[in-house]
């Protein structure tokens, strides 16, 4: 009986697993069939759901021969920009970008987003900004009315190193239940593209999200919050169905 139960249970998993990853698949190709054309300066988010877009890129800048100058928001953006062949920039020569393609650990109706459960919420805010669109790509999962319906591990906040155990006494003090990231070896903290800190806020409640965003900005010691308010102009979220849905 055990065994015939962690058969079904794996079973489960992998059926699971593989909804997802089609829902994320499906959600990049659609956002870069719609929104990549020739001559598009691109923003190149991070994350698993990334990786698809970034597939479905290469396949139409070979296909259609179109030429698309790619900007990363971090390491792993970077490294998939150049294992695919495309022609990667950055910032300083390429400052304005037609449109930026990223994932999102959270996004309510209203698009505002919780992003940086990978770290990245630095560079993929100073991305975002420099687009004109920004369109995010997501499964089923990330979907929900209310930031922290789905999103339980609070808002990615980078913090420099130095001023941790003040800042996470001042979220404390806004009435969030900071952690501060740990590597998953327990090593020490997660340490970031740009040699910060994260510390994870937790809250239990829904907040005026772009209140929230300046206090928490207006903290010293608070580089970025992975809150994104105002940010994106569209979201797509592969479903469980197949299907994709638009916001
Ligand atoms: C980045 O990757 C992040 O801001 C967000 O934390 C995460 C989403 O990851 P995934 O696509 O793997 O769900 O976009």
């Amino acid at each position: 009986l055990r065994r015939t139960l962690m058969h079904t249970s794996t079973l489960f998993h992998k059926t699971m697993t593989s909804q997802v990853e089609q829902a994320k698949d499906a959600a990049a190709l659609r956002a870069v069939r719609e929104h990549v054309y020739d001559g598009c300066r691109l923003g190149v988010g991070s994350g698993s759901t990334v990786v698809y877009a970034v597939k479905h890129l290469a396949e139409l800048v070979t296909t259609a021969g179109l030429n698309v100058t790619c900007v990363p928001t971090s390491f792993q953006a970077r490294q998939l920009i150049i294992e695919h062949g495309l022609h990667l920039s950055d910032l300083s020569q390429t400052p304005e970008l037609d449109v930026v393609i990223d994932g999102a650990d959270e996004c309510d109706p209203q698009l505002n987003l919780i992003k940086g459960g990978g770290g990245c919420q630095l560079q993929e805010k100073i991305v975002a900004a420099c687009g004109k669109k920004m369109v995010v790509i997501a499964d089923y999962r990330k979907k929900s009315q209310e930031l922290g319906e789905q999103w339980k591990k609070g808002i990615p906040i980078e913090v420099v190193p130095m001023a941790y155990v003040p800042v996470m006494n001042k979220l404390r003090s806004y009435g969030l239940e900071p952690v501060l990231r740990m590597a998953q070896s327990k090593a020490g903290p997660v340490v970031t593209d740009n040699s910060n800190f994260v510390v994870d806020a937790k809250f239990t409640a829904p907040h005026n999200w772009e209140l929230l965003e300046t206090k928490l900005c207006r903290t010293p010691g608070v580089v970025e919050t992975g809150l994104f308010v105002g940010f994106a102009s569209v979201a797509y979220f592969g479903m469980k169905d197949g299907s994709v849905s638009v916001l």
